[in-house]
């Protein structure tokens, strides 16, 4: 049994519930990043709802997912919750990660939640690889990733999909093409309009769906997910979608102008298929009113456990980072278990003489 799915009124209002509970978590995490209180950077999905939550209805509870940088998201809709989610954003040990990944990596991979990343195109080869494992060990489950416009043109996003179809496995390929990498548009990353296009260089399917349309994500991902299980391979699945904000919180955004998000807005994923649900007598304005307040608690309660979670302890820098810690890496290790000075002893040591560890 699908954890909820559009078929009936109580999986469409749950749906609506999930993509508003995506939105509130994604605008509160935007006011708390700005104030200061969140560390690093966040990405947020707001306008992107119908996608993840499209596709996350079209599945089975313990089919897998791999996400993104933008995947908080992807986290909501396939069932994670906003409290340890909050709680990751905050770094603090009670997240899902133990505070260590933050925004971009949050993973549970018992809720089949194989984590955002933050290397672009990171995605589909956790898919394929998941698919992989699913059918050696003939397993009844599918394994899709989400990857943006931009992560299309990455090499790896590549040789995933191509073994993928080469063999048959049952993965789903999620694009969603928000019109923008980073601060590059579409055309100018890509000799193709639609992206889906490039599907027929894996001889697979390949199709562009309404990504503002939750039903229209839904049902090409169901069918996806049927085909994969039958042992046909993967399909190729591009959303049509736009993200409201910046590509990061505190992007000026000076490649686009405020009439195109505009446009997008007036076909909110959220507000159509509100309207849809009223039209069709499963929901009221009063009834919606109650379900965004319902949300809204939880958000503050999300934020409230947050905030008071306690910070995670240097001695622990280096538990859940190896299967087996490295030799080399265990030295570090030790000394940040016995808190001499956190671990950073010989860090950085070497060649590094700007002392950056190789960053930039
Ligand atoms: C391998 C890699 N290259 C570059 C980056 C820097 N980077 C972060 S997000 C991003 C744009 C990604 O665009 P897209 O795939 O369309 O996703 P969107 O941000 O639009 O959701 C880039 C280039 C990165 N994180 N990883
Ligand atoms: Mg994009």
């Amino acid at each position: 049994m699908a954890d909820f799915d559009l078929e009936s009124a109580e999986g469409r209002l749950e749906a609506l519930r999930r993509m508003v509970t995506i939105r509130a978590f994604d605008e509160e995490a935007g006011d708390r990043f700005a104030d200061g209180e969140i560390p690093g950077f966040v990405h947020l999905y707001i306008g992107e709802e119908a996608v993840g939550v499209g596709t996350c209805a079209a599945l089975e509870p313990d089919d897998y997912i791999a996400s993104t940088h933008r995947g908080h998201g992807h986290c909501i809709a396939k069932g994670l919750d906003p409290k340890l989610m909050m709680a990751e954003l905050y770094g603090k040990a009670d997240g899902y990660c133990n505070g260590k990944g933050g925004s971009m990596h949050i993973a549970d991979v018992d809720a089949g939640m194989l984590g955002a990343n933050g290397i672009v195109g990171a995605g589909p080869p956790l898919a394929t690889g998941a698919a992989l494992t699913i059918d050696y060990q003939d397993r009844d489950q599918v394994a899709v990733s989400f990857c943006g416009d931009g992560a299309v043109a990455q090499g790896q996003v590549h040789e995933a999909i191509n073994l993928a179809a080469t063999w048959d496995l049952p993965a789903v390929f999620v694009v969603e093409n928000n019109g923008y990498g980073e601060a590059t548009p579409l055309d100018k990353q890509h000799n193709v309009e639609n992206l889906s296009d490039t599907a027929q260089a894996y001889d697979i399917p390949g199709l562009t769906v309404d990504g503002m349309d939750v039903t229209a994500v839904a049902e090409a991902v169901s069918e996806a997910r049927a085909r994969a299980r039958a042992g046909d391979g993967p399909t190729f699945i591009e959303a049509k979608t736009y993200r409201y904000r910046g590509h990061y919180e505190g992007d000026e955004e000076p490649y686009r102008d405020a009439d195109e998000i505009e446009r997008w807005k007036d076909r909110d994923p959220i507000e159509s298929f509100k309207r849809r649900l009223i039209d069709r007598g499963e929901l009221t304005e009063d009834e919606f009113d109650d379900l965004q307040a319902e949300v809204d608690a939880i958000i503050e309660e999300a934020c409230a456990y947050a905030e008071e979670a306690p910070t995670p302890s240097p001695a622990e820098a280096y538990d859940d980072m190896f299967v087996d810690t490295p030799p080399e890496i265990e030295r570090f290790a030790e000394a940040a278990r016995t808190q001499t000075d956190g671990g950073r002893t010989g860090y950085g040591s070497g060649d590094d003489t700007d002392g950056d560890h190789g960053g930039d």
